[in-house]
This record gives structure tokens, C-alpha cells and sequence, in this order.
């Protein structure tokens, strides 16, 4: 009778195990399950570590609970009544310690190369140092080839303006555009899938060039991840740490990252954007972008103060909303809706102070705006919401 029992719970657990493992390989042939393999040699380095190691462990698993299983059946006291002793069995000791030693070493081996590999910065052709704040990126290119001195550098914000996510999310549920899971393999008619991963300003890179990145923070530990490059590297305020990628040519294209360290409310909302481009559009890109460096601000006045609202509308929901809310209402930052900086004369000239300069938790965004976006900020805040106060500020107002 218990036999039986034991043999019918045996066999279950068993069936178990076997279906568990045959799930599992299901899983790790699915590209949308298992770790992703990405575009570069390294991704593809450690895909390939990641799918040993899965099979090892697999292994060992299959292995340790089958023998717990043929031991539950096989010595089941109705068979066996006295236990056997090989208690300081010397043999046996031997053995399980010296099998596990050389199972850790052949894992180690592969996983120390593919270590060594991620590491290894050097012969690189084109340097960008990646700065994290909270919460979004700046890019600055130090070197490409001969050219040591590049001097290009920008920031990168999340490009969907606030007010797309925020209302929609809180009057549509929790996912106004469907889930991930919904939204797979088609473009939403809203948004484009990608809509949380887009930045105002993509990082380019050119493909078949080793690129050097030197990974830093200004506030809080941030960590810059592309899993299509296979790394992610922590950016530490203080230190600069180095990772490196080389796409292969023929696979230009737009690869999205993101922020992976929990670094503060808008975690979430700074998106990595790269562009992948041939060596060719690269030299143009870069060329281009070192003439517009090279011309220094654009002080043009605004013709009206509509053309100011317009420009102003743009920069806010990029810079501003995720502090100050989509329609002025505050949030971690102060509200403008009818508040004393934002509506009366007097406190005009502290305003655009306080947006070049910073302010207690206030960054300064002279790094981040040209004078003329922060001149449509101010006048975009100055006559927003209900505001009406007709400022209209120039960017010469604020170059001086
Ligand atoms: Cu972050």
C-alpha cells in the first residue's frame, strides 16, 4: 500500500522535473525569453557564457534532485529498514569536494575570458564621455581618430513630453497604450513601441569603429545600459568608469537603453537613444555638429511672442515637466500656475536667474539650454496657464 503511494509521488515529481526542464529548454530557444544576443561579438560573448552556464546548472540540478528521487524511492524504509552508515566516508569526501572544484573551474574560464574581453578599452578609435544626471544624459566626444579635440557635447532628454504619459496613464489605467505584451511586434497607433525609449537628442555612433565610453555622474549613482551592446556600466559621481562597443558594419540602426540604477523618482523617464550609423554619415554628423559648437549662441530675437510660446511649449515639456508638472501645477518642483516668480514684474530678473544658475535642488541649465530656449522657457511660464502676464524676454535678455 505505501509502496505504492511512494511510487505514484515519485513518478509525479519526476514527470515534474522532466516537463520543468523541457519547459526550460522551450524558453532558452526563444528569443523573447532568454537574455537577448544583441548586435555586437561581445553581446554575442556573453549570450553564449549565459547559455553554458544555463546548461551546466541545468545539469547539476537534473542530476542532484535525480538522485534524491531514485534515493526517496530506492531506500524507502519499507525496502530498507536500517539506514546505511558512511558517515567520514574518505572516498566520498574526496570526491564531492574535488568534482564541484572542477566544475567552478571550468566555468570560471569562459566567464573570466568574456570578463577580460569587456574590459579591454584599448585600440579604441572614437571617445564619448556619458555623464548621468537626474534625470537624463549628456554625451560629449573628446576624441574620433586623429582628431583629439572634438569639443562636441549635448544633452539627451526623454523625447515624449510629459503630459503624453501622465494624464492618459492616470485617466486610462496603467497602461493608456496597451502592454508590452500587446503592444509586441506592432507599432501602436499612438505611439510609436519604442515611446518611452526615445530621446530629444540621439547618441551616434559609427558601426566597424571601436568606441571608447567614459561613464560618469553628476548627482547619483546611474548605470548606462544598451543590452544590444551587451554592457551596462554604473555611473559613479567621482570616478570614471570605461566600457567600450564595436557594431558591426551592416548593422546601422536605432538601439535604445536605459537608465538600470534605481537613482530617484524619474528613474524610469531617462531613456539612452543610439543611432548607428555608417563611418561616412558619422564624419558628417560630427562635422556639422562641431560648426554649430564653433558658431557660439544664436541671439536672434523672436519676432512675437508667439513664436516664443511655440519654442517655449517644446523646451518645458523636455527640461521642466517632470519637475514642475505638465501643466505648471508643481510636483517636486514649485508650481508657476499664478505663482508670484512666474506672474509679477519684479521677480522677472530672478526667474531667469534662477533657471541659468540653479537653486537649492534646482540644476542650472546654462550647460543644457541656449539662451534662446531658456528666453522661450521664461516667456513660455510667464504667460502660460492662465498666467497672461505678455513678458516677453529675448535671448539677449539672458546672455547678459
Ligand atoms: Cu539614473
Amino acid at each position: 500500500m505505501q509502496s505504492t503511494l511512494f511510487r505514484r509521488v515519485s513518478a509525479a515529481l519526476s514527470l515534474l522535473m522532466f516537463s520543468g526542464f523541457a519547459v526550460a529548454s522551450d524558453w532558452a530557444e526563444r528569443s523573447d525569453h532568454n537574455l537577448r544576443q544583441g548586435v555586437t561579438q561581445v553581446s554575442q560573448e556573453v549570450y553564449d557564457l549565459h547559455m553554458i552556464i544555463l546548461w551546466i546548472v541545468s545539469a547539476i540540478g537534473l542530476a542532484v534532485f535525480g538522485l534524491i528521487m531514485y534515493s526517496v524511492f530506492a531506500h524507502r524504509r519499507s525496502k530498507r529498514p536500517k539506514a546505511a552508515d558512511f558517515h567520514e566516508h574518505v572516498l566520498l569526501e574526496v570526491v564531492w569536494t574535488i568534482i564541484p572544484f572542477f566544475i567552478l573551474i571550468a566555468m570560471a574560464i569562459p566567464a573570466t575570458r568574456v570578463l577580460i574581453n569587456l574590459d579591454d578599452t584599448s585600440a579604441s578609435e572614437l571617445t564619448v564621455k556619458v555623464t548621468g544626471y537626474r534625470w537624463k544624459w549628456s554625451y560629449e566626444y573628446l576624441s574620433y581618430k586623429d582628431d583629439n579635440d572634438v569639443g562636441v557635447f549635448f544633452f539627451s532628454n526623454l523625447k515624449t513630453p510629459a503630459d503624453q504619459f501622465n494624464t492618459p496613464a492616470l485617466e486610462g489605467g496603467l497602461f493608456p497604450y496597451g502592454t508590452a505584451a500587446e503592444n509586441y511586434g506592432k507599432e501602436s497607433p499612438e505611439k510609436d513601441y519604442n515611446y518611452m525609449l526615445e530621446a530629444d537628442k540621439a547618441l551616434v555612433v559609427p558601426s566597424g569603429v571601436k568606441v571608447r565610453f567614459l561613464v560618469t555622474a553628476d548627482d547619483v549613482i546611474h548605470s548606462f545600459y544598451v543590452p544590444d551592446f551587451g554592457f551596462k556600466k554604473d555611473a559613479i559621481p567621482g570616478f570614471v568608469n570605461e566600457i567600450w562597443t564595436n557594431i558591426p558594419e551592416g548593422q546601422e540602426g536605432t538601439y535604445y537603453g536605459q537608465c538600470a540604477e534605481l537613482c530617484g523618482k524619474n528613474h524610469a523617464f531617462m531613456p539612452i537613444e543610439v543611432k548607428v550609423v555608417t563611418q561616412d554619415e558619422f564624419a558628417t554628423w560630427l562635422a556639422d555638429e562641431k560648426e554649430k559648437a564653433a558658431s557660439g549662441p544664436d541671439l536672434t530675437p523672436f519676432a512675437s511672442l508667439d513664436d516664443a510660446m511655440k519654442l517655449g511649449e517644446q523646451k518645458y515639456a523636455a527640461s521642466c515637466a517632470l519637475c514642475h508638472g505638465a501643466n505648471g501645477e508643481g510636483g517636486i518642483g514649485p508650481t508657476f500656475v499664478g505663482s508670484e516668480m512666474a506672474t509679477q514684474a519684479e521677480h522677472r530678473e530672478d526667474h531667469i536667474h534662477v533657471l541659468v544658475n540653479g537653486r537649492n535642488a534646482m540644476p542650472s541649465f546654462k550647460a543644457q539650454l541656449t539662451p534662446k530656449d531658456i528666453a522661450a522657457v521664461i516667456t513660455y511660464e510667464r504667460n502660460a496657464w492662465g498666467n497672461n502676464t505678455g513678458d516677453l524676454i529675448q535671448p539677449a535678455d539672458v546672455a547678459k
